[in-house]
């Protein structure tokens, strides 16, 4: 065995403890502008002409992108006297804000609310709930009213779920064959990136984006254009108003905001909606049945604690709540990337 996996060098240990370094050097370098200029510049450049280009000091931004090469997110070459920095191929794809993969609203929000919120992780786990209040100063009595405590932070929020969708969005709406269903609520639609992964998937679907009369407002604004025909908007609230009748909803990242009561009750309606023979797509990230992983579920069920009133679930407990809703026939099928996919007949 390596030195560097046994008890006497504590490898992973030292990793995790700056694991926070790593993450603020790929907040800052965004924020920053640095894969844009690079892009733009269409040429590698020196820390001295990064600088000039953003603003900002030369000493500061030599160690930064120093760092950055460390991270594999540029590549530096020796120029004559000086080391000239590029993007990889994988900066240029999703840390530029112009590339249709790009992170950089992800990276946004977990730079500016996640990070923010986690700094009280240690409260939200002695207390088991949110930490809106500590962390924003909002009340957390009502979760999108805390989450949406801002325009601003509405649309910031509505493009970290935007952004996911152009990554791992097809795979999730082609997890099953969706074909039969022509019309399509997507419950919670947000921004309609998911709704408009299913329409090119499926052309004969249409898929309806219902969702709080101001976020359907905002994704008219700011996220459709014109040319997005069968994606439709209903603004309503799926707690309190009656839903439309549907071949399939569609409740992307929705259950895993709430507790298992209000999943509940929310499935049973949807249940009492569907025509017969229609069903539901959940889409989750799923945990393992012996909470054993995957990793990125596990920091997420964390980020539920400290964000809003749920959790990751595995897929034996959102199978629960399907059949208790009146479901059967339900099927689960892993992607192999973030989020997962379980489709359940009425
Ligand atoms: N489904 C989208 C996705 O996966 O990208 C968005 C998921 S986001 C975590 C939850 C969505 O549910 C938000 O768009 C929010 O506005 C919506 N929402 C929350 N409470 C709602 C309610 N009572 N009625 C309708 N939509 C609601
Ligand atoms: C929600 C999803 C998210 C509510 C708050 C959220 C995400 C971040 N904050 O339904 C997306 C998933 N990412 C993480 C870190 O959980």
């Amino acid at each position: 065995m390596s030195s560097e996996n046994n008890v006497d060098y504590p490898r992973k240990i030292l990793d995790y403890v700056e694991g926070f370094l790593v993450s603020k050097t790929l907040f800052a370098s965004c924020e920053l502008g640095v894969y844009d200029l690079l892009l733009a510049s269409g040429q590698p450049l020196s820390a001295a002409e990064v600088a000039r280009g953003l603003g900002t000091s030369e000493d500061g931004m030599e160690r930064l992108l120093s760092a950055c090469v460390g991270l594999q997110l540029l590549t530096a070459q020796a120029g004559d006297d000086k080391v000239l920095y590029s993007n990889t191929e994988m900066s240029k794809m999703y840390l530029t804000k112009s590339s249709p993969r790009s992170l950089f609203h992800s990276i946004q929000y977990n730079s500016k609310t996640i990070y923010l919120c986690w700094h009280y992780l240690t409260d939200a786990v002695r207390e088991g709930k949110n930490q809106y209040e500590k962390a924003f100063g909002v009340s957390s009595k009502d979760l999108f009213e805390a989450l949406y405590r801002s325009d601003e932070e509405m649309v910031k929020f509505m493009q970290l779920m935007n952004s996911i969708w152009n990554i791992c969005g097809k795979d999730v709406v082609t997890a099953f064959d969706l074909s039969p269903f022509k019309t399509i609520y997507d419950l919670g639609g947000c921004s309609g990136a998911l709704a408009k992964q299913c329409t090119s998937a499926y052309p004969e679907s249409t898929v309806t984006i219902f969702d709080l009369p101001k976020v359907v407002c905002t994704a008219k604004e700011h996220f459709m254009s014109a040319d997005e025909g069968r994606v439709f908007f209903h603004k309503g609230d799926f707690f309190k108003d009656s839903l439309p009748e549907a071949d399939l909803y569609i409740l992307a990242r929705i259950l895993h905001d709430w507790t298992d009561a209000r999943s509940l009750e929310l499935l049973t309606k949807v249940h009492r909606s569907c025509k017969p023979g229609g069903g539901v797509l959940l889409v989750e990230a799923l945990l393992n049945e012996d909470n054993s992983g995957p990793l990125t579920a596990q920091l997420y069920s964390l980020n539920m604690l400290v964000q809003t009133e749920g959790r990751e679930r595995k897929a034996s407990e959102y199978t629960a709540l399907l059949t208790t809703a009146g479901f059967a026939n339900i099927q689960v099928q892993r992607t192999g990337k973030i989020y997962d996919a379980i489709l359940a007949r009425k």
